[in-house]
């Protein structure tokens, strides 16, 4: 008798962990979260509503509905199994991403101040569908877990940087990172447009940039450009995703790929360039870096970045332009920044710069990129923090992964390096992943490196740094591992991290256990 009243008792703690345990994981973790003990049935016919702001915002909400199989209809506020809401009202403690996600054994609400607050708000309910939903189609029945949610990101600022000047990738694969990123809540692509091996975006006035810059990589690998409509494709796809394009034309170092078309840039027998690798128009296939710059004594330079910028702030949406201005040393350089700042002013963009830029006098609202932290600065500008020890992804996911560098942390930037950072400035607007493809030459190499150290980017950017605690976020991401799988993601298997994978033929990428 006692004996069965103990397993009854065992079976029921049992049940109860199992229950626990089985709440989905919801990756960046939510500000506030309440999980409730009951759950919603998906009807055979799903009924909707937006109210007219959020109208917008249906597209997401039908695509998500659609994994079910289900019928969708529209319907009252009322009567409605899923509404979208803007509310104004919640402007104070949602901000403009933030969103409100109820679910109860009768009804799906989300609310939000913006259509951005309400994608996310569909973002994290497509996390509570099972890891199935990812491959566009749910086989089996399911429910949802009854829950309250207030979340809001901790930064603005949520990024992911991919070099796209050493190696190309093309539209497809810069389109698909989008929709990976915006299932973690990344919302800021920076893509690098230029260095020594390639120029890789066209520009009307200086057709050469991508007619000659545009032809070569390293190792004479993935070479290519995107013409302004393709960016302009992309910057939409973005857009409508949250995301937006941070384009950085890199300068006045790192400019080889430019002065192959325009050797008029270069100084006089080409004393900008040293060592001499290489002299224009010959391409360079290497991995050096700190060996080109313009010649800043010549107005003609000045023609060139006045030209290119405007093209540049013409075709971009978001208010932001990257000038690089990294890995250089030469008695004009910070006279160079002011100027180059001064030009985008002029565009009506703002001007961002790798760290370095902070040598030079300039104005807020001008962004400086840390990497590696050492610059004297001799202004106190807003900070993207992308410490090379905790955010570059061309080092390696564990000590020695073969073709990954080591120059910033000998054994590597692990998943747990990413995930630890914790920034002390008080101007850091965000965080940002970078990605340099010298050692990447192919979309699956991409893909090891950046996920999921990625997802570590967005939760260190999403989450209150109180709320942080790597063991319980492997957990979480473990479950991640088949949505990442139904992707199509070849990601790398952190060995700390205890993978549900799947195994998936067919239109997805076949990815091993
Ligand atoms: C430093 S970080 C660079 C890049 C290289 C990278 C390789 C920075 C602003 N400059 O040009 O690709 O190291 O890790």
């Amino acid at each position: 008798m006692k004996r069965s009243f103990f397993s009854v008792f065992l079976t029921f703690f049992i049940f109860i962990g199992a229950y626990a345990q089985d709440k989905p994981a919801i990756i960046p973790m939510p500000s506030k979260i309440e999980w409730k003990n009951s759950e919603f049935q998906f009807p055979s016919t799903i009924t909707f509503y937006a109210d007219a702001e959020a109208e917008k915002s249906l597209k997401w909400l039908k695509t998500l509905l659609n994994t079910t199989g289900s019928e969708l209809e529209k319907a009252s506020e009322k009567e409605a199994n899923v509404s979208l809401k803007i509310n104004k009202d919640l402007s104070s403690s949602l901000g403009k991403e933030g969103y409100q996600l109820k679910v109860t054994s009768e009804k799906i609400t989300i609310e939000a101040v913006t259509n951005a607050g309400l994608f996310y708000g569909i973002t994290t309910l497509r996390q509570l569908f099972p890891a199935e939903v990812e491959s566009g189609k749910i086989t089996a029945a399911f429910s949802i877990p009854s829950v309250t949610i207030s979340d809001k990101p901790y930064y603005e600022w949520r990024g992911s940087m991919l070099d796209v000047a050493r190696s190309f990738f093309d539209l497809d694969y810069l389109k698909k990172h989008v929709d990976r990123m915006a299932l973690y809540k990344l919302n800021r692509f920076h893509l690098h447009l230029s260095d020594d091996q390639g120029w890789r975006i066209e520009i009307k006035k200086w057709p050469k940039l991508t007619q000659i810059g545009g032809q070569s990589a390293v190792n004479n690998g993935r070479a290519g450009f995107l013409t302004q409509e393709e960016y302009k494709d992309l910057q939409a796809y973005a857009k409508e995703r949250n995301v937006m394009i941070i384009p950085e034309v890199d300068m006045p170092g790192h400019t080889y790929a430019a002065l192959q078309g325009y050797p008029e840039l270069s100084c006089e027998n080409f004393e900008n360039l040293n060592p001499k690798r290489a002299i224009p128009p010959a391409p360079f296939h290497g991995t050096d870096v700190g060996w080109s710059k313009f010649c800043m004594e010549k107005p003609v330079v000045y023609d060139f970045i006045s030209d290119v910028i405007a093209e540049l702030a013409e075709i971009t949406d978001g208010p932001y332009l990257h000038i690089g201005g990294d890995e250089i040393e030469d008695e004009h350089y910070k006279e160079f920044v002011v100027k180059a700042e001064k030009i985008v002013r002029e565009n009506g963009k703002t001007a961002i710069g790798w760290e370095e830029v902070t040598q030079a006098k300039v104005d807020d609202p001008f962004i400086s990129q840390r990497w590696t932290g050492a610059t004297k600065s001799v202004v106190d500008t807003r900070i993207i923090e992308s410490i090379c020890k905790n955010f570059y992804l061309d080092h390696g996911n564990i000590p020695n992964q073969p073709n990954t560098y080591s120059w910033c942390k000998k054994d590597g930037v692990s998943l747990k390096n990413v995930y630890d950072f914790v920034s002390e400035n008080k101007k850091a607007i965000g965080v940002e992943g970078a990605l340099w493809t010298e050692l990447v030459h192919s979309d699956a190499t991409a893909d090891d490196r950046l996920w999921p150290r990625n997802i570590a980017v967005a939760e260190v950017g999403w989450s209150s740094p109180k709320k942080k605690d790597y063991s319980e976020f492997k957990k979480r991401l473990g479950t991640h591992g088949k949505r990442l799988d139904y992707l199509g993601i070849n990601f790398y298997k952190t060995p700390d991290v205890p993978w549900n994978t799947t195994k998936i033929k067919g239109v997805f990428s076949t990815v091993e256990k």
